[in-house]
């Protein structure tokens, strides 16, 4: 069976405890690799690997770094078949999403932030005959960079790629329920020719190997994407220790479809906005709004669409949805159906756990859910059950759905669908969430922030945000 292994200090070795944890296909239910069951002990080395790295790349001339990033990338376009249908069969996502969306993203990333990095500039302010000032941003040191299951490789080169391209150097820990890319990755890194120590890769349990990370006094900067209880667990240790912390969390999302909307652009973009990757995206829409008039139209066409959506084997190209990431979290999913039925919540259709005859026969499938009667403040409408299931709500009038999709402790992203536009920025502005789309979902232009507001996290990536993250500024003034 596949060994996966860390990779520190440029070299794939095994954890310091020669022990390895069970890697699971969740399409299939079965174990199918295994993965270092890593401790601080590899943490330490890798810190140091990164420590010992960290003057020379991070005074590299910028071209030289930039062609180096740019050469993964161009791995990550050589081995693209390979590794969507790893990111499919380590996740259970349908081979043809993480082929459009994860695989091609992580590319992406890196050559988005090798090439900002080029562009990447600092201020100067001048005070009219007295000084001028000069701010220069120089790379933090080594950063911490922990990603999680759902997106894979997607979001570990969303946080390692403007961190490297700042000229920080990096110790890594992907998710443990899917470790396979970023292995890959590790390889492909050394195809490239980064330096060693450049990027270290720890793979292993969050609360040891990830605890670690965050724990570590040479590590002052960290990255996280995860659960909102996790990132908690995380400022807490780190903001004692002043550490610069950008942490990515949940979501509720709110879907606000006014009667005016384009309807079928609207239908198309709902159901993947609720449904993509199984609903395992943090910005999904799980709660869906509906102005009363459109309400029944909407709600009518959006099962039947819902019902078509073709849930099997990930590897087929017509599949939509693939296996939920693991037998918990399948239960965790069917339990809010439980849940929601209890609150009053109907069940339109889906929420039950379905057999896909074959090789899938012990995966993890659960039929896309629909529900409504429920409250705005209910459990259902309220915690984040991050798998196929939606609630619709109707509304009256715009305050009541402004009320509405703020009633959260999240606030991640926020769906507008109107074809009034003076509504559309009066609403988008007084929506309480870090990303708002109207008229589109998940149509992403790397140079924004990117995060979310109140228990979505702290902080934002993307463009100039996370350039600024991985490196500190320093003001220099002359008087003149
Ligand atoms: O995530 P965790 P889990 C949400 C979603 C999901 C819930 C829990 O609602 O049901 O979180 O998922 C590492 N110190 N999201 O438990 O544990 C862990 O090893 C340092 C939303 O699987 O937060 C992994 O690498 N690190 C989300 C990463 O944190 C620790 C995506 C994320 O795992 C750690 C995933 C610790 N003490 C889940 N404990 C999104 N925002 O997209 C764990 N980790």
């Amino acid at each position: 069976m596949l060994k996966i292994l860390n990779y520190i200090d440029g070299e794939l070795v095994s954890p310091a405890s020669t022990l390895y944890l069970d890697n699971s296909n969740p399409a299939e239910g079965k174990v199918y690799s295994r993965i270092p069951d890593s401790n601080e002990q590899d943490v330490a080395r890798a810190t140091e690997a990164a420590k010992t790295s960290f003057t020379g790349w991070s005074s590299m001339p910028l071209d030289k770094r930039t062609a180096i990033l740019l050469k993964i990338a161009d791995l990550i376009d050589r081995d693209f078949e390979k590794l969507s249908l790893a990111e499919s069969i380590d996740t259970g996502k349908p081979v043809a999403l993480a082929k459009s969306m994860d695989i091609s993203r992580a590319s992406a990333n890196i050559k988005f932030y090798a090439t900002a990095a080029m562009h990447f500039a600092s201020e100067s302010h001048l005070m009219e005959g007295e000084s001028i000032n000069y701010t220069t941003r120089s790379a933090i040191g080594v950063a911490g960079c922990i990603s999680p299951w759902n997106l894979p490789l997607y979001l570990f080169t969303w946080k390692i790629a403007p961190a490297l391209a700042a000229g920080c150097t990096v110790v890594a820990k992907p998710s443990e329920l899917t470790p396979m890319t970023a292995f890959l990755f590790s390889q492909l890194c050394i195809e490239a020719g980064l330096p060693k120590g450049v990027l270290n890769i720890v793979h292993g349990l969050g609360d040891k190997v990830g605890q670690a990370i965050i724990e570590h006094p040479d590590i002052p900067v960290i990255s996280f994407t995860g659960g909102t209880i996790t990132g908690r667990k995380i400022a807490a240790t780190a903001a004692p220790m002043f550490k610069k912390l950008s942490l990515e969390l949940g979501g509720k999302n709110p879907n606000i479809i006014f009667a005016d909307c384009d309807f079928e652009q609207t239908m198309e973009t709902s159901i993947r906005s609720s449904f993509s990757n199984q609903g395992e995206i943090c910005l999904c829409g799980s709660r869906i709004l509906v102005e009363r008039s459109l309400y029944d139209r909407f709600v009518q066409e959006f099962v039947r669409r819902t019902q078509a959506l073709i849930v099997g084997d990930p590897l087929d190209e017509k599949t939509k949805i693939g296996a939920l990431i693991s037998e918990a979290h399948m239960n965790k999913v069917l339990s809010y159906i439980e849940l929601a039925k209890q609150e009053g919540g109907k069940i339109l259709c889906g929420g039950k756990q379905i057999k896909i005859s074959g090789r899938c026969e012990n995966g993890y499938f659960v039929e896309p859910a629909v529900i409504t009667g429920l409250n705005q403040n209910c459990r259902t409408n309220q915690e984040e059950i991050f798998g196929p299931v939606v609630t619709i709500m109707p509304f009256d009038k715009e305050e009541e759905a402004i009320t509405f999709a703020n009633d959260t402790a999240y606030g991640l992203s926020a769906t507008i669908w109107t074809e009034n536009l003076k509504r559309a920025h009066r609403v988008a502005h007084q929506l309480k969430s870090g990303i708002i789309w109207i008229n589109c979902w998940l149509l992403r232009d790397l140079r924004t922030p990117f995060g979310g507001m109140k228990q979505s996290g702290v902080g934002r990536e993307g463009g100039w945000e996370a350039l600024r993250f991985f490196t500190e500024a320093k003001n220099v003034c002359i008087r003149l």
